[in-house]
């Protein structure tokens, strides 16, 4: 894992968008975002138990898996959205980009790679893309049934209620 800010420079969002200012793990904290490296699935397990995470399943996002709609399913990951629980993602093979809102609004570029564990708070703002690889196979982790609603950034997501608990759990 190596956070860093983006650049805001126009490209390829798959560029890694490196502004060569850094990010450190305590500012990510700060954020409500845990990071951890994990080359054994057993510490994964633990996790999710200690947490109460008894479903998973296994995603490849790449051109092989995915076919024509590969550049669609890459453009839709990366519209800015929120979730109402928490969201954990571990990279099983390949690695990808998760983009978060700082306290400043401002996007904070979290990279991760094969054996990588990220946990994202409910409410926080984020986006994600696959790298110049084109190649993310990960691991998604949920309490009960598998869901993934991602709610689009918008005046609704403002007045939201598990974005208001994130914001003031951050302080703000
Ligand atoms: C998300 O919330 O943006 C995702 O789950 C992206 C796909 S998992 C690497
Ligand atoms: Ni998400």
């Amino acid at each position: 894992m190596k956070a860093y800010w983006f650049d805001n420079l126009p490209g390829d969002q798959r560029e890694p968008h490196d502004s060569g200012r850094s990010v450190d793990a305590d500012y990510l904290a700060k954020l409500g975002i845990k990071a951890f490296n994990y080359p054994d699935i057993e510490d994964v397990n633990s996790l999710a138990s200690s947490r109460n995470y008894k479903n998973r399943d296994e995603i490849t996002i790449s051109p092989k898996t995915m076919g024509d709609v590969y550049e669609e399913k890459v453009k839709n990951f990366f519209h800015e959205h929120l979730h109402e629980d928490e969201e954990i993602r571990y990279i099983l093979d390949g690695g990808g980009f998760f983009d978060v809102r700082s306290e400043g609004d401002d996007w904070v570029r979290i990279k991760l790679e094969k054996n990588d564990l990220m946990i994202m708070p409910a409410g926080i703002y984020h986006r994600f893309t696959t790298d110049e690889q084109n190649y993310t196979k990960a691991m998604r982790l949920f309490k009960e049934d598998p869901k993934w609603t991602p709610l689009n950034r918008g005046e609704e997501t403002e007045k939201n209620q598990y974005r208001q608990e994130y914001l003031k759990s951050r302080g703000g």
